[in-house]
């Protein structure tokens, strides 16, 4: 783990952009803020370097990140798989951002990635990352991938290829990652990068607004109806959960990104340790899984040893096979 890239790191860097001409740059599955933009700030620093550069992602984002400069351009290999395919071959270099597992991207992008793969650099704060690039920048202690997009670029001296579109991007995914700046995790340096980027004109109000003061009348009903009937609480073991068929999510007109947060909701409430978030995929044979915690307990083991999947130490996700009552039986089972 470090916060700055080796003097060897930034050669290999130097090396790889004097040969690249186009770049796809992926993130991971159910992609959130700082997995669009963290990728769509790197696509517009490549860019302005004179770079060909596109967005790869598993799957859909939710539409309020719509206001990012690109997010038209973004290829979505889940309808899209053509397109990628064709990005993915004639591309001379990858990037890898926000995860670091190529598995998060999905089995079967993941095996196209593995049987095309370029040179490449990953760019991760998840804990346990695979060395699978000749660039490996991953250290959990940063707020954000999009904040280490940005140390990238400085420590590389590529600080006047950032412009409004990629600081928008990075404001973006620093914003989501911590909460708005509330986590453990958030330094005076990720304060002091965001002064920065204001002094260079960026206007923080409106991105706030697009992300938070945009909800559809469905997403509103839906986390009332989620909170007074689907909330469930173990007052004694300290522990929270809501569990959402896919019958359910259709009710309410279900988007991407109509879910997120609900399990903040339940990890608010006092006396609570550990909040859990369950939904049925829309095929119905697996549960996806969020779990968040306060303080030491450790959801990222728990999601890794339980879940088929892994995060932080206070944020992590996974997805089971199965039914949503065979998910909330073995919930229940591991916290009695
Ligand atoms: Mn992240």
């Amino acid at each position: 783990m470090a916060r700055h890239l080796s003097d060897s790191q930034k050669q290999t860097i130097a090396k790889h952009l004097a040969l690249m001409h186009k770049v796809v740059i992926f993130s991971h599955q159910s992609p959130d803020g700082d997995a669009v933009g963290s990728s769509l700030a790197l696509m517009h620093i490549l860019q302005n370097a004179g770079k060909q550069a596109v967005v790869v992602l598993p799957d859909a984002l939710p539409s309020y990140y719509a206001y990012l400069e690109g997010f038209e351009s973004i290829v979505y290999y889940s309808t899209d798989k053509e397109k990628a395919e064709l990005e993915i071959v004639a591309a001379d270099h990858f990037c890898f951002l926000d995860f670091n597992h190529l598995d998060r991207m999905g089995t079967s992008l993941s095996a196209f990635v593995q049987a095309n793969m370029k040179p490449s650099w990953m760019i991760d704060h998840h804990q346990q990352p695979t060395d699978i690039s000749e660039v490996l920048f991953s250290d959990v202690t940063f707020t954000s991938t999009s904040e280490m997009v940005y140390h990238f670029v400085i420590q590389n001296n590529w600080g006047s290829c950032i412009n409004l579109p990629a600081m928008n991007a990075m404001y973006t995914g620093i914003v989501t990652d911590t909460a708005s700046f509330r986590f453990p995790v958030v330094t005076a340096e990720t304060h002091k990068i965001v002064a920065e980027m204001m002094e260079r004109g960026l206007k923080h109000a409106p991105i706030h607004q697009a992300i938070y003061d945009t909800q559809t009348e469905n997403r509103l009903r839906l986390t009332g109806y989620a909170l007074s009937e689907k909330l469930v609480v173990n007052h004694a073991n300290h522990y929270a959960y809501i569990a959402l068929s896919e019958e359910e999510l259709l009710r309410f007109q279900h988007q991407p990104g109509d879910t997120e947060g609900l399990v903040n909701q339940a990890l608010s409430m006092q006396g609570i340790q550990i909040a859990a978030f369950f939904r049925q995929t829309s095929d119905l044979t697996a549960v996806k899984c969020s779990f968040r915690s306060k303080g030491d307990w450790d959801v990222n083991v728990f999601a890794r040893s339980h879940w088929n999947g892994g995060g932080h130490r206070n944020a992590a996700g996974g997805k089971l096979v199965g039914s949503l009552e065979e998910a909330i039986h073995l919930f229940n089972e591991l916290m009695q």
